[in-house]
């Protein structure tokens, strides 16, 4: 059966992965201005948000989740952070918590590179002023790229001896060599794919062994850059310089800081907060509201984060940053239902209970193995009762919404 999406929070230390996964969650990662505070990977889920189907059809009133929220057609689909421990420069040599980085991120199906922004914590994550994070992106690409790449070089020769005595094809002698990565088949074929006219395995010399694990990083572990820090006052330089130089990139500017403290603010009543938005109200603003009044500091400190945060980037940047990770993974979420014509499941009257996100043009025969494994599908309906074939792709608002059935006594 599939799993859910992993995406990996990682960085140097003291970047502010652990801050950024509390953001993104109800988690409650340790978090400390020191270097590795976090050894062992945090897990917690987090919501990526869409536009829910039942806004489609007007039945917002009538969804309920089984997982995540509906906020008014707004849907938080869970996704699992991982949390890891900090990565410095030389950690595949074994500098820092070393390899212990890197084998925890295995798991992960895309990467959020946290940045320092602020330029206040050098590459080992300890405290200065002036650093140039445009360095940390450099160096962090290239750490992962030998980690894999020793890891491969280091059995080759046995490898390939391997590999002309069982007469096998690259594809099967690099799955076995990949697959430690959770990369399974269709993953290293896109890996090589991506690479035409490759010699014989054997014949590979350390160029090629090199450009084919730079494509395999590629296809595994697509990344997008967090500018974390962005409301310290240093970091408007290091934001235009990093994103002249890596035009490709993509890139979410982000207050991971300003985001916890907003949640714990809205959770203690203080304020009204609308996620992923500009808008904070106060006692002030809505005096019916029932909100606690604030007392002086407080207050100054909310006009701060108005000034410094909100109006000046729209929001915090953490919604969009999980938005700009689905849509790198091309995610898009599948509604499977049990009644195709009032969307609800066996019983009661709530709609779209479930949803899951799956890759853009899969077939819709993958999201029933998905969710129910190794069944054998009847018949499969999408709205209106119109039929679906196994091998029709899903994208955006098609087929999105299903509903299978399956051959009696196959539950
Ligand atoms: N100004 C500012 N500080 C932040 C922000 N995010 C995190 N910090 C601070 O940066 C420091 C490190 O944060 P952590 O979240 O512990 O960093 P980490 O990357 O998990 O660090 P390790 O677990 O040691 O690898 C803490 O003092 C945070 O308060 C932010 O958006 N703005
Ligand atoms: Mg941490």
């Amino acid at each position: 059966m599939g799993r859910d999406t992993v995406i990996g929070l990682v960085g140097k230390p003291s970047s502010g992965k652990s801050t950024t996964l509390n953001a993104l969650t109800d988690a409650n990662a340790k978090v400390r201005s020191f270097p590795f505070t976090t050894i062992d990977p945090n897990k917690a889920s987090g919501y990526l948000e869409v536009e829910c189907a039942c806004s489609r059809f007007g039945k917002q009133e009538l969804c309920k989740p089984n997982y995540g929220y509906c906020r008014n057609g707004t849907r938080g689909v869970p996704i699992i952070l991982l949390d890891v421990a900090g990565l410095v420069p030389n950690a595949h040599l074994g500098r820092g918590l070393g390899n212990k980085f890197l084998s925890d991120l295995t798991e992960a199906d895309c990467l959020i590179h946290i940045v320092d922004v602020s330029g206040t914590t050098d590459a080992d994550g300890k405290e200065t002023r002036g650093y140039d994070p445009l360095q940390d992106i450099e160096w962090f690409q290239d750490e992962i790229f030998r980690w894999i790449l020793g890891n491969l070089t280091e059995k080759w020769p046995s490898v390939v001896r391997r590999h002309v005595a069982t007469k096998s094809t690259t594809l099967e002698t690099l799955l076995l060599q990949l697959g430690g990565y959770y990369a399974n088949k269709e993953l290293v074929g896109k890996a090589l794919d991506r690479m035409p006219n490759l010699p014989p395995l054997q014949e590979w010399d350390t160029e090629m062994v090199e450009a084919v694990v730079k494509s395999f990083m590629a296809v595994k572990f697509p990344t997008i850059l967090a500018l974390n820090k962005m409301d310290h006052p240093d970091a408007d330089k290091n934001v235009s310089k990093i994103m002249l130089k890596f035009p490709e990139m993509k890139c979410v500017l982000t207050s991971s800081l300003t985001e916890v403290f907003l949640r714990k603010l809205a959770a203690l009543n203080y304020i009204k907060y609308e996620l992923g938005t500009e808008f904070i109200d106060t006692a002030e603003d809505l005096p019916d509201a029932g909100l606690r009044p604030l007392d002086e500091k407080l207050a100054e400190k909310i006009e701060e984060i108005r000034d410094l945060v909100l109006y000046r980037f729209g929001s915090t940047g953490l919604v969009n940053l999980l938005q700009t990770a689905a849509e790198m993974m091309q995610l898009v979420p599948v509604y499977p239902v049990r009644n195709i014509s009032t969307f609800g499941g066996l019983s009661g009257q709530h709609v779209f209970r479930d949803c899951v996100l799956v890759k853009k043009h899969s077939p819709v025969i993958s999201v029933a193995r998905k969710i129910m494994g190794d069944v054998t599908i009847a018949a499969i309906e999408g709205v209106d009762k119109k039929r679906v074939g196994e091998e029709d792709t899903v994208d955006v608002k098609k087929n999105d919404i299903l509903s299978f059935r399956l051959v009696p006594g196959n539950h």
